[in-house]
């Protein structure tokens, strides 16, 4: 296969919101200056290889619907060669700064672990290659470790110690690969990091090995000199009934329990987040609130359906809701917008994977115009530190104080007679405000 995959798709360009062209950008204009900030370093894109070229259109119900010629054939490195060229035209066509892989996804798993790693390797060498001229970097890199049957009952947290110390080996060859192609991130998913039942189950076991692996992962992280940032993906269900990695508040307490809380970071995807019962800007919010937001998985899931559908993001006021509290954190250090999206099995054309890239790449960066324009007018802020503007007060303060006591506290109600009256929580009136960014 040396054709390329898209011969009539050229380098798409920003062509203003009036023009119609699904092979352009409405919204997203990569060098415009939005907060003192370029548009592509603000939403900083990633492409998802699995999704995009390793998926082949699957669904419980049937087979492969999409029949990429890289799927098909003998020669497997000859296959993940041909895989890797599509890719790369991809991000050009795109002219997306990242993309993002599994090591099963880039390179064909071998008889032994030797063997897969060292196929590993060898895509690694040709995405290196192509790294040198291609402006797409790396955002992160992850292991695959549920996909084979060895992990059917989870990787670190699997009863068997053998399959502990496969999962090690497996991360340290992808860290160590992530680590020379530059990776900004590295990411840990839980995968079958959780259980089916307790009848055979023993939990505290499997939380302190887990426990142990992230601090082999992050010993191993600075034994090599890796600078960019371990990331923990929460998802509360799927494939295990009970994933431990549930949302962004239940890694928070694992990472503390680990003494990681200062050393790892999140990945937070929207789908998931819904999943566990959240809203995508509230999981985005408690990460900035407790110190660990790291990069976010975009996409959405199905209101109708309880699982992660992993579709492409469409709704511009709920991603304005994400990108106002991503902007409210400080935006991305070493993170990014990584599309972890697949276009639906009947899209079978490749220009669908163009036009479902392009028009969700619009979508955010006109969610980031409008999350802009609220940071701007100011207004939104102004109504929560007026709602909490009695914290200000230096008597109030003190109650915060380590000093301050229960006695201290009921004195002062006592002496000034205090007797708390409600105030409007103005929700409506804020939502109203919301809607008038949107216009
Ligand atoms: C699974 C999922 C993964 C992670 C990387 O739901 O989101 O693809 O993003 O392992
Ligand atoms: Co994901």
């Amino acid at each position: 296969m040396t054709a390329r995959f898209f011969p009539s798709i050229s380098k798409l360009t920003y062509t203003g919101p009036e023009s119609r062209d699904p092979l352009a950008f409405h919204w997203y204009d990569k060098d415009r200056v939005v907060l003192g900030k370029r548009m592509e370093d603000h939403l900083r894109f990633a492409v998802a290889y699995w999704h995009s070229f390793t998926w082949p259109g699957g669904d419980p119900f049937g087979g492969e619907t999409f029949l990429r010629p890289w799927m098909h054939g003998t020669d497997e490195l000859a296959l993940a060669r041909a895989k890797a060229d599509v890719a790369f035209e991809l991000f050009d066509i795109l002219d997306v700064p990242f993309f993002a892989f599994h090591d099963r996804d880039i390179a064909p798993e071998g008889k032994t672990l030797a063997e897969s790693n060292a196929n590993v390797r060898a895509i690694a060498d040709i995405f290196a290659k192509k790294m040198e001229t291609s402006k797409t970097k790396l955002l992160w890199g992850t292991a695959n470790l549920f996909s084979n049957r060895r992990f059917m009952s989870g990787a670190a947290t699997n009863p068997d110690p053998d399959v502990f110390a496969y999962s090690a080996a497996q991360v340290k060859n992808v860290l160590e690969v992530t680590h020379e192609l530059g990776g900004e991130n590295y990411v840990l998913w839980g995968g079958r990091e959780g259980y089916e039942t307790l009848l055979n189950t023993d939990l505290k076991r499997e939380l302190d090995q887990m426990a142990r692996f992230l601090n082999l992962v992050v010993e191993h992280k600075h034994k090599i000199g890796f600078k960019g940032t371990i990331l923990i993906e929460p998802k509360p269900q799927e494939p295990t009934k009970h994933q431990y990695d549930f949302d962004v508040g239940t890694v928070y307490g694992l990472l503390c329990r680990a003494g990681l809380e200062k050393e790892v970071k999140v990945n937070i995807e929207a789908n998931h987040a819904t999943l566990a019962g959240h809203s995508f800007e509230h999981e985005i919010a408690m990460a900035a609130a407790l110190g660990i937001f790291g990069s976010i998985d975009m996409n959405k899931g199905d209101a109708q359906s309880g699982w992660d559908t992993d579709q492409f993001p469409t709704n511009v006021e709920d991603t304005a809701l994400a990108m106002y509290e991503i902007l409210r954190a400080g935006g991305y250090t070493t993170g990014g917008t990584n599309f972890d999206a697949k276009v639906r099995r009947q899209s079978i054309e490749p220009e669908d994977l163009v036009i479902a890239h392009a028009a969700a790449m619009d979508v955010c960066a006109r969610a980031l115009l409008i999350a802009a324009d609220m940071i701007e007018d100011g207004a939104l802020q102004k109504a929560v530190d007026e709602r909490y503007a009695g914290w200000e007060v230096p008597a109030n303060k003190a109650m915060l104080a380590a000093d301050s006591s229960l006695e201290a506290i009921a004195a002062r109600v006592a002496a000034e007679g205090l007797d708390p009256q409600p105030r409007s929580g103005r929700q409506e009136r804020l939502e109203a405000l919301v809607g008038s960014y949107l216009r």
